[in-house]
């Protein structure tokens, strides 16, 4: 008894509608790959483009990423359930990239997010489909727009490794990068001199006490220190938590002060070119004359600036 598959565009056009119960036959199909889907895809993302939704998708694009063990899916857990108390529909894409061993999807953060049964204004969506670099893959960049149409919150986790803290710097509206106490990881972080990526950090188990507070400490003296506001906020994820309703004021009013326009333009370029080299590889970036080419490119107004159109503004220049 095989349905036929959803159409594409119908799917689309129910998610600017706000229809959320489109959201995981939606997902499925963008994360399909290959020449053979793309034409889905284009489809399906034409319909929740900002010209067709009259502007950018409505709702918030949080980045949340840091260290293995970080506390991640435990924070991720609090933060849907207070979201979810406040109203507010939520998304998660979660993407482990060291999943990839089992293959496929998982299903670990699926069953350790708590999820009312029935509640489809939560969505929950594991894939370990990740780039060599551990950066986004294209369609998960696509997802989160997607997702933006239909939810009032979109949440991208990721392992923060590698690529994959710039990569959600460019796709996310906000990001939050959290730290755990002690073993060395805040100091690594500070190391790393990822320092601007971060719109919020926040030091995890402060149930913890003391090297919690000391972690707290080092971040907000770094940040001073580089003559940034970043806020820095303490939560702790066990039952009762705390700091997690402060967490969200803090990343609703980040939000409520960006450039969205400015922001979304940027993810979707960046979503563009990443599609690009995905399908067209390094050669492809050469023929355009180099990233930095192809960016400047996508920078350039477009009769119609949704997804697709900037790709083919690439392909076109690169002769395909
Ligand atoms: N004391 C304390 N432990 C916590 C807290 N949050 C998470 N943990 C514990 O820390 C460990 C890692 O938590 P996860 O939420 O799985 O961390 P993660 O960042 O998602 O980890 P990965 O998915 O492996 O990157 C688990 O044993 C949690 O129970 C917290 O607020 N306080
Ligand atoms: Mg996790």
């Amino acid at each position: 008894m095989n349905a036929n598959p959803p159409d594409p565009a119908e799917l689309g056009r129910r998610l600017a509608a706000r229809d959320r119960t489109a959201a995981p036959a939606a997902l499925n199909v963008i994360e399909q790959t290959g020449e053979r889907h793309a034409a889905d895809v284009a489809a399906l993302l034409a319909e929740v483009a900002p010209e067709k939704l009259g502007g950018d998708a409505p709702g918030m694009i949080v980045g949340v990423t840091g260290p293995p063990g970080a506390g991640k899916s435990t924070l991720l857990s609090e933060l849907v359930a207070k979201w979810r108390e406040r109203g507010k529909s939520v998304a998660v894409l979660a993407i482990d990239p060291s999943s990839k061993r089992s293959g496929g999807s998982l299903l670990g953060d699926r069953a350790r997010i708590r999820v009312e049964p029935g509640d489809t204004d939560v969505l929950i969506r594991s894939t370990a489909t990740a780039t060599r670099l551990g950066g986004l893959a294209p369609a998960t960049r696509e997802a989160a727009l997607a997702m933006a149409a239909a939810f009032d919150v979109v949440i991208v986790e990721t392992v923060g490794v590698g690529q994959s803290e710039t990569d959600i710097a460019e796709l996310a509206d906000s990001v939050v990068v959290i730290v755990q106490p002690a073993s060395g990881d805040v100091l690594q972080f500070i190391k790393s001199g990822v320092m601007e990526i971060p719109d919020l950090l926040v030091v995890t188990k402060s149930d913890l006490g003391a090297p919690a507070t000391r972690a707290a400490r080092e971040l907000m003296g770094t940040v001073k220190t580089l003559g940034s506001h970043t806020p820095v906020l303490l939560v702790s994820s066990l039952p009762p938590s705390t700091g997690v309703d402060e967490l969200i004021d803090t990343v609703e009013s980040h939000h409520a002060s960006l450039d969205l326009p400015a922001s979304r333009a940027e993810a979707r370029r960046a979503a563009a070119l990443d599609a690009f080299v995905h399908e067209h590889g390094e050669r492809g970036l050469r023929a355009v004359g180099g990233r930095r080419a192809a960016q400047r490119l996508l920078a350039e107004p477009s009769p119609t600036p949704g997804l697709p159109r900037l790709v083919e503004l690439l392909q076109d220049a690169a002769g395909y």
